[in-house]
């Protein structure tokens, strides 16, 4: 194995957090390049070399050529390809890992893009659209009910241990509030499923990379996300196509 010298280019959002989990979890050393969004960094010249997407987060490792890859699914993929030798995230039986990758798949595909829309249309469009809130609100909750009936009876999603089939979705599934998802409580497995996620040490360093967590503090004060959306408003040109 090659020893590893990464530069992770993010910011502290759901998508961004991914990845400093995963490389917490398989101890691999990492700068972390913090982006300006209230810059446009992400959309520079520079930038779109590495990503041409022009989001976060991406990687480039420099022991491996300087190979750059973007999408947080794909960079969590490389990671375990090249730096998880044991199959600690990415298991390698080819049916685990099949498994794995589809929960993969359906975050990338699936939760994502519509809790993003959810949080979008919620807090952040210049108008009210009640069919767009209630659409993207809807499939957020039918999801979360999908991850809620797969943890039925178990503690993770694929082979009664944590993979990136539970990374990758749990950073979402946290941040349900800020998507116009108030509660969780109707889904038990994925609330218990989320809180025994977050005791985990390499967790609550991921979360806190590159600037320290402010979500957690919305979770005990929900009264201090509209004052954080408002700042996010004003400091971010947010256009119709993003994510998040
Ligand atoms: N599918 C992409 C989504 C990345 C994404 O939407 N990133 C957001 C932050 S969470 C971003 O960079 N937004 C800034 C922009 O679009 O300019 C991934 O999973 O990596």
């Amino acid at each position: 194995m090659t020893t590893p010298d990464i530069t992770l280019y993010t910011v502290g959002t759901p998508n961004g957090v991914k990845i400093s989990i995963v490389l917490e979890e398989l101890g691999i050393p990492y700068k972390a390049r913090e982006i300006s969004f209230k810059d446009e960094e992400q959309k520079q010249p520079w930038f779109l070399k590495i990503n041409p997407n022009g989001r976060i987060p991406a990687i480039t490792d420099h022991s491996r050529g300087d190979f750059h890859v973007f999408e947080s699914g794909a960079i969590m993929i490389y990671l375990c390809e090249h730096y998880d030798p044991e199959g600690k995230l990415l298991p390698k039986d080819s049916d685990l890992r099949s498994q794995v990758i589809q929960w993969i798949m359906f975050q990338m595909g699936g939760l994502g893009p519509m809790q993003g829309q959810a949080g979008h249309f919620n807090r952040y469009a210049p108008e009210k659209i009640p069919y767009a809130i209630k659409r993207y609100t809807d499939e957020t909750k039918r999801l979360y009910s999908v991850l809620n009936g797969a943890l039925e009876g178990k503690e993770y999603l694929v082979g009664n241990k944590y993979t990136l089939a539970d990374a990758i979705s749990f950073p979402w599934v946290r941040v349900h509030f800020l998507s116009g998802v108030s509660s969780i409580d109707e889904f038990p497995n994925l609330k218990a499923w989320v809180a025994r996620i977050s005791a985990r040490p390499a967790v609550q360093k991921g979360l806190n990379v590159p600037t320290p967590d402010k979500f957690q503090e919305f979770l005990d004060n929900p009264e201090k996300l509209d004052e954080f959306v408002k700042n996010a408003q004003n400091s971010f040109k947010w256009k119709s196509t993003d994510e998040k």
